[in-house]
């Protein structure tokens, strides 16, 4: 029950969300502007997870019954500029070792490339 209830207060704030920014959502229905947004597969297919605000720990972020750690086969960072613009993704919840700098802007739509399909874990905003 306590998934359940995670997953029903995530979608109430991503439509807070949707509602505060109409307009930049209108320009990427997949992920929002301000967010960083994983996909369970290539090219922003299957399950999605947005953030607004750092994570540090994706296992319990349930999306139709499958949670994000280790799941992100693509990325985009939509974030805002100003003094977080960037993200840092890390490979483990609990070890800061093997993390990866993300600016702002940058979708990757194929992680097996640069040796980060189904990696991520966590992530905080930053400037990197
Ligand atoms: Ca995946
Ligand atoms: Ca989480
Ligand atoms: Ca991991």
């Amino acid at each position: 029950m306590h998934i359940m209830r995670a997953v029903v207060m995530a979608v109430t704030t991503c439509a807070s969300i949707v509602v505060a920014v109409p307009s930049a959502a209108a320009s990427d229905p997949n992920c929002d502007q301000g967010d960083f947004c994983i996909w369970e597969h290539d090219d922003k297919k299957g399950r999605s997870w947005t953030w607004s605000g750092d994570d540090n720990n994706y296992g319990d972020d349930v999306n139709n019954g499958m949670d994000a750690n280790d799941a992100a086969s693509s990325w985009h960072n939509r974030g805002n500029a100003g003094s977080y613009p960037d993200v840092r993704v890390y490979r483990h919840v609990d070890k800061d070792e093997g993390n990866r700098c993300v600016h702002r802007g940058v979708y990757m739509s194929n992680l097996t490339k640069v040796g980060w399909d189904n990696a991520a874990s966590r992530h905080r905003w930053t400037s990197c």
